[in-house]
């Protein structure tokens, strides 16, 4: 049985210091967007893959209305959205991206700031993460784990919080998606649960290769992140939505409120941590809530840019 939404982040929160991570997720209960149909009347072609600051690959989502959620979803429910045309990157923010930002600003972020983060360990309980000093983006597996710079340079950055990921993408000249942003250029035009189809395929992303935490097989290639890129694209070119790593996004969910206590964030799409039993949310609906200032090693972000005022601007930086 899969926990209660919001009534368990609240009780959890009631108990946790301020900086503790906590993570809430549920999948939906209701009628998906569709299942087995052929893609939906939002579907459009959006520009091809360009050039952007840093490394970033850019596609452009057209403006217009688009369908997201889904009916019966306590946090996404099914609702017709109108978005200006932004451009999205096709693939998670990597440790190399990460690390340019660092030595240009000296920035440091929440997890070094507070000297831990919170990292997956064999052996824990479902849902729970251990908190370990020394763990950072510089070392997402703890301080005996590989160095992310030298080893893991094209992985998604992880162990940074939401506020980490809004200070990097400022610096880049961009945002953090939207919910209905990341949902729409995540489904592509599709109305399944899936970029690839009604039903979860395991070879479609990096996930974790078992229903619990028990030792991981690999049987998708990875037993933590991924390079990006490592697995399908969407039809629109975006990679990893599902899977790889959970991406922040710059609002909350439809019916979750801000709590002044403890600034709260949500992500999408799943990660390398997703288990059949633990979490669930590596797919196109459901919508996960976190402390804004929490570091897990399974949450990463893609950038969104808006395009210049007046044509003819360079996206180059
Ligand atoms: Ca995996």
């Amino acid at each position: 049985m899969r926990p209660p939404f919001f009534p368990l982040l609240l009780a959890v929160m009631a108990m946790v210091p301020p900086a503790e991570v906590l993570w809430s997720a549920k999948a939906a209960e209701g009628t998906p967007l569709a299942r087995g149909g052929s893609g939906n009347a939002n579907a459009k072609s959006p520009a091809a893959t360009e050039p952007g600051p840093h490394g970033h690959r850019l596609i452009t989502v057209p403006g217009g209305e688009y369908t997201v959620g889904c009916r019966g979803h306590p946090t996404n429910p099914r609702r017709t959205v109108w978005l200006a045309a932004f451009w999205i990157a096709d693939a998670e923010t990597t440790n190399e991206q990460f690390a340019e930002f660092v030595a240009a600003t000296g920035y440091k972020t929440d997890a070094e700031r507070r000297g831990s983060a919170h990292i997956f360990r064999y052996g824990l309980p479902e849902w729970k993460w251990m908190d370990t000093p020394g763990a950072c983006w510089r070392f997402p597996q703890g301080p005996d784990g590989p160095e992310a710079v030298k080893s893991l340079p094209q992985h998604p950055v992880t162990c940074i919080s939401a506020a980490d990921a809004e200070a990097y993408a400022r610096w880049a000249g961009g945002r953090l998606p939207t919910q209905a942003e990341w949902e729409t250029a995540a489904r592509a035009g599709s109305a399944m649960n899936f970029p690839w189809g009604p039903d979860f395929d395991p070879k479609q992303a990096n996930t974790w290769d078992g229903v619990t935490h028990g030792r991981s097989t690999k049987a998708d290639g990875w037993e933590f992140t991924a390079p990006v890129r490592s697995f399908p694209p969407n039809a629109w070119g975006l990679y990893d939505v599902v899977g790889n790593v959970f991406e922040f996004v710059s609002d909350l969910p439809p019916g979750v409120e801000e709590k002044s206590d403890q600034p709260l964030t949500s992500a999408r799409g799943g990660s390398w941590w997703c288990s059949a039993r633990t979490c669930h949310a590596f797919n196109l609906l459901d919508n996960g809530t976190m402390a804004k200032h929490g570091s897990l090693p399974n949450q990463g972000f893609r950038m969104a840019f808006d395009p210049p005022a007046v044509s003819g601007g360079s996206k180059q930086g």
